[in-house]
C-alpha cells in the first residue's frame, strides 16, 4: 500500500537577524535537524517516496554551503524525495537548483522537478505530477496540465505544487500563483501536495497543505508538522496524519496591563511555557514599581530559560501607587523630582524618558535603602 510523507517551505537559508545572534543560529540549526526527522520519519513509517511542496531554499543566493548541508541533511532516507520550485526558488533558467547540480550536490535519489509533467517513482507505484514554478509569480494555474497527464493505471496519481489555493486562504485575496480548489476532484488525482501556506491545512479529503515542518514565524498557525499520506489503492480515500516536527514553538502576545492580576496572570502563563519557546511581547498599559521590579526579575529568569525572549515595554506606563512613593522614601528634592517625572508621564502619553528616568531613579533609590538596612 503506497505510503508517502509530504512536507513543504523548508526556507533554508533564511536568516533570523531580528534575534540575538545566538539564538538566530540555534534557529537556523533547527531547519537542518527538521530535515533529517523528516528523513528519519519516513523511515520509521516506511515511505515510499518523501515529497517537498516548493519552497526549499528561502532565495536563490543562498550559499554553496547550505546547499550541500541541505542534500546531507536528506542522507538518513535512501528512498526517493521529490523535490519541487516555489516561489522563493523558483525554477529560473539560472536557479539555486542549477547550482546544486553544478556543484554535484545533489544525491541520485533526490528528484528535482524542474520542469513540469510526470515523475514516475516505479517500483513504488507513483506518479508524482509536478506543477513546479518556474518564476516567482504567475497568475494562471499551473496545475491545469494535470488533467492531461496520463499515468499508469495501477500507480496513484499524485500532485506536487505550490501556491494559493483560490477562495480559501485568509489573507490571500489578489494572490499570485493560484491553485484550482477543485484540482484533485478535476484532474483525477488520488491526493495533492501543496506548499506555500507555512501552517499545516486541509483543503479537502485529497488535497493537503503540510505546512513547514519547523516554524519561522510567529503568524504561523499550526506549523512543525509534516503528513503521512497513506492511500489503499488508486481512487481510494488517502489517509493522512500529521505528525510533529518543530523544534521550537512560537508565541507572539500583545497584553494591556492595569491591575496586579493581569501581571500575575501574565507571568503565569509565561512559566508556562516550555524551554523550547520563540517568545515576544510587547507589553502596554501601565504597572506599579513594585510589579515593574516583579515583571523585570521574572523576564530576567524567563529569558535564559526559553530559547528566545524579547520584549518590548515602551507602551507600558509606569505608575507607581503612593506605597511604592512611600517606599522609596524620597524627601526633598528627590522628592519633587519623582513627582514631577509622574506627572509628566500622566500628561504626556508614552513620555519615554519620563518613564525610564523614573525607573531608574526608583532603582538607586531602593538600593540605596538595602545598602543602608545593611
Ligand atoms: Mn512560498
Amino acid at each position: 500500500m503506497p505510503k508517502f510523507l509530504h512536507t513543504a517551505d523548508w526556507q533554508m537559508g533564511r536568516a533570523f537577524t531580528r534575534f540575538e545572534t545566538e539564538d538566530g543560529a540555534a534557529l537556523v540549526e533547527a531547519r537542518f535537524e527538521a530535515i533529517e526527522t523528516l528523513a528519519q520519519l519516513a523511515n520509521e513509517h516506511q515511505c515510499d517516496a518523501v515529497l517537498v511542496a516548493g519552497d526549499v531554499f528561502d532565495a536563490q543566493t543562498v550559499s554553496d554551503r547550505t546547499i550541500r548541508r541541505v542534500f546531507n541533511a536528506t542522507k538518513g532516507f535512501a528512498g526517493p524525495w521529490v523535490m519541487l520550485p516555489g516561489n522563493h526558488d523558483a525554477a529560473l533558467a539560472e536557479s539555486v537548483w542549477t547550482r546544486a547540480q553544478r556543484l554535484g550536490a545533489v544525491p541520485e535519489n533526490v528528484h528535482l522537478a524542474l520542469q513540469p509533467g510526470v515523475i514516475d517513482l516505479e517500483p513504488r507505484g507513483l506518479s508524482i505530477l509536478c506543477a513546479p514554478l518556474t518564476q516567482r509569480h504567475t497568475y494562471g494555474d499551473l496545475t491545469e496540465p494535470f488533467s492531461g497527464y496520463e499515468t499508469p493505471e495501477d500507480f496513484l496519481r499524485v500532485g506536487l505544487a505550490h501556491g494559493s489555493v483560490q477562495g480559501l486562504l485568509p489573507d490571500e485575496i489578489d494572490s499570485t500563483n493560484p491553485i484550482a480548489p477543485d484540482r484533485a476532484e478535476a484532474s483525477r488525482l488520488d491526493y495533492l501536495a501543496l506548499g506555500d501556506w507555512h501552517g499545516t491545512k486541509q483543503i479537502d479529503e485529497r488535497t493537503w497543505y503540510s505546512g513547514t515542518p519547523e516554524p519561522e514565524r510567529f503568524r504561523n498557525n499550526e506549523a512543525g508538522n509534516a503528513l503521512i499520506v497513506e492511500v489503499s489503492e488508486p481512487g481510494a480515500t488517502p489517509n493522512v496524519t500529521s505528525l510533529p516536527t518543530g523544534r521550537y514553538q512560537w508565541h507572539q502576545w500583545r497584553e494591556t496591563l492595569a491591575v496586579q492580576s493581569d501581571l500575575d496572570q501574565l507571568l503565569e502563563r509565561l512559566n508556562a511555557l516550555p524551554e523550547s519557546a520563540v517568545v515576544d511581547l510587547r507589553l502596554e498599559g501601565s504597572i506599579t514599581l513594585a510589579g515593574e521590579e516583579t515583571l523585570l526579575k521574572a523576564l530576567s529568569v524567563a529569558e535564559a530559560r526559553f530559547r528566545s525572549l524579547r520584549c518590548e515595554r515602551s507602551g507600558l506606563q509606569l505608575a507607581p501607587t503612593d506605597e511604592d512613593i512611600a517606599a522609596l522614601k524620597a524627601d526633598g528634592y528627590v522628592g519633587e523630582v519623582v513627582e514631577s517625572l509622574r506627572e509628566r508621564q500622566q500628561e504626556g502619553a508614552q513620555d519615554d524618558a519620563a518613564r525610564d528616568a523614573l525607573a531608574i531613579l526608583a532603582g538607586l533609590l531602593r538600593e540605596r535603602e538595602q545598602e543602608a538596612s545593611q
